[in-house]
């Protein structure tokens, strides 16, 4: 049983989208361990995102995903870490499958609806980012 972070980015919640993309994880048969509507703080944006520091796109990603509240979600489940990226498609929309969350709902990379983490390295430095303990079901 693996967990992953995940995230409703500020396009996603400002568009509605929160309710339409929790029914599609829990239709899925993922458990919620963790759930809750936030604004990001630039110091934990420029964290959570180190890893493209020194890209072209960096300073504009941090204003986006600190410009609005997002959903910060804790998943659980059989390769949850895989199985989440796979419904949530590939980075750049016009490149992600059709029924994929990115596919259905976005136009562009930069703003593409939904986060998932890409490792088990970085579900575990992404979740104690966003989360304590005692904010997760155990
Ligand atoms: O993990 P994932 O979100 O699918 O993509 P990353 O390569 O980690 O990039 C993180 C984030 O940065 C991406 O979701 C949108 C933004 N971004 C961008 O605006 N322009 C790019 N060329 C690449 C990524
Ligand atoms: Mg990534």
């Amino acid at each position: 049983m693996e967990r992953t972070f995940a995230m409703i980015k500020p396009d996603g919640v400002r568009r509605g989208l929160t309710p339409e993309i929790l029914a599609r994880i829990q239709k899925k048969g993922y458990r919620v361990v963790g759930l809750k509507q936030m604004v990001i703080s630039r110091q934990t944006a420029e964290s959570h995102y180190g890893e493209h520091r020194e890209r072209p796109f960096f300073g504009e990603l941090v204003e986006f995903i600190t410009g609005g509240p997002v959903v910060a979600i804790a998943l659980e489940g059989e390769q949850v870490i895989s199985g989440w990226r796979a419904m949530m498609g590939a980075t750049n929309p016009a490149n992600a499958a059709p029924g994929t969350i990115r596919a259905d709902f976005a136009t562009t990379t930069g703003e593409n609806v939904t986060h998932g983490s890409d490792s088990p390295e970085s579900a575990e430095r992404e979740l104690g980012l966003f989360f304590g303990n005692d904010e997760l079901l155990s």
